[in-house]
């Protein structure tokens, strides 16, 4: 099967972003891969019509804290979602299954404790070509699937406090 491009999606499908508030967290860990995510997803969020000054993005030394910068999102700004950008790469040892796990449990936990989505955008790889293939190579953007994402999140949680 092939793999899905990850930057391909009905334009009509999403949302206006116009009104929309996002934090973007990135993790400087494998930044050649990360910093295309950002771009990706700062791009894509732009396209949709969110305003500079509604995107705020921080670093975070790696993917591990990742959760934890985007609770300081949820505590101490407004914005209407938060997007985690992150690349861990299989090395020789067992870090990338506990980096792996963490990130995944942290960022689960904070949906649930949180009533704001937070998107989890990050690459999980065997080695670096592969995570260049989905920031911006010939696979698509991460990034960009992340902001989608969240605009759809954002939409469906708006919707859903008005109608139920
Ligand atoms: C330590 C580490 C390693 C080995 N690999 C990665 C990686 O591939 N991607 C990544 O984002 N971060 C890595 N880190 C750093 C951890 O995420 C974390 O920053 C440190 O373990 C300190 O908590």
């Amino acid at each position: 099967m092939a793999t899905k491009n990850l930057s391909e999606y009905d334009i009509n499908s999403i949302p206006s972003a116009e009104k929309m508030k996002f934090g973007v967290v990135v993790a400087e860990w494998n930044y050649e891969v990360t910093g295309a995510l950002a771009q990706g997803a700062v791009d894509t969020l732009k396209k949709h019509g969110t305003k500079d000054e509604n995107i705020s993005i921080k670093h975070v030394p790696g993917t591990f804290e990742l959760p934890l910068g985007g609770q300081f999102f949820a505590e101490y700004t407004d914005v209407d979602a938060v997007i985690l950008l992150g690349c861990v790469i299989q090395g020789e040892t067992r870090h990338f299954d506990f980096i792996c796990q963490g990130v995944t449990q942290g960022t689960t936990q904070l949906n649930t404790n949180y009533n704001l989505p937070f998107i989890f955008g990050v690459l999980t790889t065997d080695n670096q070509q592969q995570a260049l293939d989905r920031a911006g190579g010939k696979l698509g953007n991460k990034g960009d699937e992340a902001a989608l994402t969240a605009i759809k999140m954002v939409q469906l949680h708006r919707d859903m406090e008005v109608d139920g």
